[in-house]
């Protein structure tokens, strides 16, 4: 049984004295991440004092204007991680191809894929963003790390997890061990253990998507959203409508009080909006550890091997009940969907 820790630091080692085959170096990653956060989240909380907000005039890999936080959030990680000895390569949202380690300095043998400001078109109205991060073994034998280093499924993953910076700074992280959430102490400047083993409710009474985009969903989807919000006080329904537009903010809520976040695929987006490699598949590992479920409608989010760096995937992902029943609905084997189809052999297409 681990005795309560009270830093990041100490819990690793705890951890690591817990699972003999980690290895410092392991720790070194996790510990490289955190010190990246902290830099990170002194700039954030000061961003509407100085002026580090506004755009940098740049446009990111993925069509959008960068803020400038984005890019000092990008820098600050590949910085301080890249010149750990610790890494093969890294892959970042900001940047079209993948991050070498820095000429002269020691490679590594991970692999840290990573979104350095999720969500942060919010950071003007002083929103929780977040850090997302996924950490893999290499799988290339010597010399610089490669794409297909970047390139693995989510079941790869040796460690997972995101900061989320706001009136309160957490960060939260599994090895595939639980997870476990950290408040930021800013007056010493560690993270401190918070949320030991968080486990997230089986069904919960949230759901959370961008109900503007409605129409441009395939019937599967509304359904679904339909029967959420739907009067049947006997399984608990409506669902409450929640949805911050940031992603780590939305899954955190989730992950402690149940329910689901939804990004589907749309005529806009048709592979989703969201990307596999720094956003589906470390929130994925996340919320099974946590006992929750992460699909892309078809397939476990894990299982996907992505085939390109910034490869997008629709996203249902949270309490593993709420999680089935979307999947169900979307796949046309829900029960309410039989139902339907017995009370309306002729279906209108949803408009
Ligand atoms: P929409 C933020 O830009 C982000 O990448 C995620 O943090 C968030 O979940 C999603 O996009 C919001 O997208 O289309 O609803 O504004």
């Amino acid at each position: 049984m681990l005795q309560r820790a009270a830093t990041l630091s100490q819990f690793i080692l705890q951890q690591e004295r817990e699972f003999p085959h980690a290895t410092g170096e392991f720790t070194g990653v996790l510990t490289d991440i955190a010190l990246a956060a902290k830099m990170i989240n002194r700039e954030v909380t000061r961003a509407g004092l100085v002026d580090v907000l506004g755009y940098t005039g740049g446009v990111n890999v993925q069509g959008e204007r960068v803020q400038k936080l984005d890019v000092f959030a990008h820098e600050t990680i590949t910085r301080v991680l890249g010149s750990t000895g610790q890494l093969a390569v890294l892959a970042s949202e900001e940047d079209e191809d993948i991050v070498p380690v820095p000429e002269g300095q020691p490679v590594g043998k991970y692999v840290v894929n990573f979104d350095p400001l999720d969500g942060s078109s919010n950071i003007n109205a002083n929103v929780n963003i977040g850090t997302i991060f996924s950490v893999l073994p290499r799988v290339s034998r010597a010399g610089g790390g490669t794409l297909a280093d970047c390139l693995q499924p989510g079941v790869r993953q040796l460690c997972a997890g995101y900061v989320m910076y706001g009136s309160s700074t957490m960060l939260v992280y599994t090895t595939g061990n639980g997870v476990h959430g950290f408040t930021f102490e800013p007056s010493i400047g560690e993270f401190l253990l918070s949320h030991s083993r968080i486990r997230t409710p089986r069904r919960g009474r949230i759901y959370s998507v961008n109900e503007g985009n409605y129409y441009k969903w395939n019937d599967g989807v509304k359904r679904y959203v339909d029967w959420v919000k739907s009067d049947d006080g006997e399984s608990g329904r409506p669902y409450s409508s929640r949805y911050v537009g940031s992603l780590v903010a939305d899954f955190h809520r989730n992950l402690l009080y149940g329910g689901i976040f939804l990004y589907p695929a749309d005529r806009r987006n048709p592979n989703g909006k969201l990307r596999v490699l720094y956003e589906a598949a470390p929130l994925a590992f996340v919320a099974e550890q946590a006992g929750g479920a992460a699909s892309d409608g078809h397939r476990r989010i894990l299982e996907i091997v992505p085939e390109t760096l910034h490869q997008r995937t629709p996203l249902f992902l949270g309490s593993s009940d709420d999680v089935e029943a979307c999947v169900e609905f979307i796949q046309g084997r829900h029960p309410a969907v039989s139902q339907e189809r017995r009370a309306d052999p002729e279906p209108r297409p949803r408009r």
